[in-house]
């Protein structure tokens, strides 16, 4: 009686788990190679420059930037602006590290597929970083352009900002296009229109991750 009673709790629990939340979809990744230096590591709204060679799960390869002889790519980290499956696959990573990312369909391109890609494929990327930047809208930018600790960009600081990138990249200074460019950053990003761009309205939200 015992014994049945014992067994009947087991298979009560073991449906309850089955029945629980199915498990989250992941992305499983493989470190293949870590540079012996690494200065920093990727994180979001970093700019990436990435080499891949995509692969399905019968082990043809479907695309490679290397064998088509192309550029490595840009990419920036956390925006979906690749599939679910790299901005989450990419993170941590340092400059010169090699990953097998294996995708789950609903992480890549999903019941619909795209081009090349059948519906519910599960992908296997082979992903060289090549190098990292501060994105545009990193924390990072922000605060070079912050000249004060206030947590906002007034006009004036966008403006120096916007100098300095033209000295940075080596273009003439031009006043009235600097101040044209200025003026153009705000009215995209001062959502709120109080003459300030706050850090909130600066960076890259990340909600849908
Ligand atoms: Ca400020
Ligand atoms: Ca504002």
């Amino acid at each position: 009686m015992f014994m049945v009673v014992l067994s009947l709790i087991g298979s009560v629990m073991l449906a309850s788990v089955c029945i629980g939340k199915l498990p989250e979809p992941e992305v499983n990744i493989e470190v293949l190679h870590r540079p012996f230096i690494c200065h920093r590591k990727s994180k979001y709204g970093d700019m990436l420059l990435v080499h891949h060679d995509g692969y399905f799960e019968n082990g043809t390869i479907f695309y490679s930037s290397r064998r088509n002889n192309e550029q490595a790519m840009w990419l920036t980290l956390g925006i979906r602006e690749v599939i679910k499956g790299w901005d989450l696959g990419l993170q941590d990573m340092c400059a010169g590290e090699k990953r097998k990312l294996v995708i789950p369909p609903s992480l890549a391109y999903g019941k619909e597929g795209k081009g090349k890609i059948p519906p519910e494929s599960t992908l296997t990327f082979m992903v060289e970083l090549m190098e990292i930047r501060n994105g545009p809208r990193s924390h990072e930018s922000f605060q070079e352009m912050n000249l004060n600790d206030d947590w906002r960009l007034s006009k004036f600081e966008v403006k120096e900002y916007v100098k300095k990138e033209f000295e940075r990249y080596g273009y003439p200074p031009n006043d009235t296009l600097q101040e044209n460019m200025a003026a153009d950053i705000f009215e995209k990003e001062d959502k709120n229109k109080d003459g300030f761009i706050s850090s909130r309205e600066f960076t890259y939200k990340h909600d849908e991750l």
